[in-house]
């Protein structure tokens, strides 16, 4: 029995070296709630939350520091119970936003702390399926960068490696998007993989115009070409063009997926760790997608979600953004265009002291 101990919070801030944009997001730093579960034997579990540009941090920090309660006393083990608590605790606050995504933190550095208390790799307790997974470049070719912009980025992507780029759309003037994504497909060839990501900008009649004037890109899929709660606007979309549709970053809990699958919003999954409500949960998550024959791909927390990716058989690929690599001591690794899943103990990411004095706030 490893009993947690101490919950303890930090709070940073990762500032960008450029402002950059998507049709919804307009964001010059990543504000992070890193947790520490530490049991009585001394073993540290770790997790965070992330909000762009540091907005209402203190909300979710409070809101994770309430949750002690239910986490301080209690085995490492129990990841179940705790999470089953916590929920029915958030209920009259809500299943959705910061209460859901401050249990995310706590689920994921219990599962941090139970893993690295048997000494096993997350992957291998959860029930490995493979050691790589394939992903592609995301820390780029935003909306406010130029033609010329997207070109260097795009094959300076290929050049470290990756096989596969994700491209933000979301102009006013379809003949924009169209043109960025021909100088993009241009720039990395027919054998780079191109996917696009609209950030909810459009009608469902407009994005299946633009789709369709897509169709000759063969892009791997087009992600929120609508608002986000409009299950039935993507239905549309997804069946209407032959283009994939990937879509469920913003929606909430195995409750939110399984909406999205029962109106045929999407074929693909995107759950996001964090709006999961940690390991858990997501898992749960991919097992209603994979009843429903339908695969996931992990929005963000690239590092916290190799563990998924090499335990869920439905897992298609990972998102890769580098924007809080500064924050770790180990690095993802890429090879041959795949992420390798990591062998260390617990996630296989722990925190750097130094950085996190760095971009500590206050
Ligand atoms: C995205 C989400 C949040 C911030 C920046 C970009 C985008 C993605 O939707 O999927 O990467
Ligand atoms: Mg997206």
């Amino acid at each position: 029995m490893s009993i947690i101990a101490r919950l303890t919070t930090t709070l940073v801030d990762l500032p960008f070296a450029r402002p950059m944009g998507t049709a919804i997001h307009s964001m010059t730093s990543a504000g992070c709630v890193l947790v520490e579960l530490e049991t009585a034997d001394g073993v540290i579990g770790q997790g965070y939350v992330f909000v762009i540009n540091a907005e209402r941090l203190a909300a979710f920090d409070e809101t994770i520091r309430g949750f002690s309660a239910y986490v301080v006393g209690r085995s490492v083990h129990e990841t179940e119970g705790i999470w089953h608590d916590v929920w029915r605790a958030i209920n009259p606050t809500g299943h959705k936003g910061i209460t859901i995504s401050a249990l995310s933190a706590i689920d994921v550095a219990c599962w941090d702390a139970a893993a690295k208390t048997v000494g096993l790799p997350l992957h291998h307790l959860f029930g490995a399926c493979r050691n790589e997974i394939d992903t592609y470049a995301s820390s780029g070719l935003w909306l406010n960068a130029s033609i010329d912009e997207l070109v260097a980025e795009a094959q300076g992507f290929v050049s470290d490696g990756f096989h596969a780029v994700k491209l933000r759309l979301g102009s006013d003037d379809s003949d924009v998007d169209v043109a960025r994504v021909r100088a993009v497909r241009a720039a990395v060839g027919n054998d780079i993989g191109l996917l696009v990501d609209a950030n909810q900008k459009f009608t469902p009649k407009q994005a299946i115009r633009l789709g369709r004037r897509l169709e000759e890109f063969n892009l791997v899929w087009i992600e929120e070409p609508v608002a986000a709660g409009d299950f039935e606007g993507h239905a549309r979309v997804t069946s209407a063009i032959d283009t994939p549709v990937a879509s469920g970053e913003t929606e909430y809990t195995r409750f939110g997926m399984q909406a999205m699958i029962a109106a045929g919003s999407a074929d693909i999954l995107m759950p996001d760790l964090q709006r999961m409500g940690g390991y858990s949960e997501f898992r749960k998550a991919a097992a209603v997608a994979a009843a429903n024959h339908l695969p996931v791909s992990s929005h963000f927390f690239t590092e916290h979600s190799l563990a998924l990716a090499g335990s869920l058989e439905n897992c298609i690929s990972v998102e890769h953004i580098d924007w809080f690599a500064a924050l770790f001591n180990e690095q993802m690794e890429l090879a041959n265009g795949k992420l390798q899943i990591p062998t260390h103990p617990g996630t296989g990411f722990t925190f750097n002291p130094e950085a996190v004095e760095r971009y500590k706030l206050g």
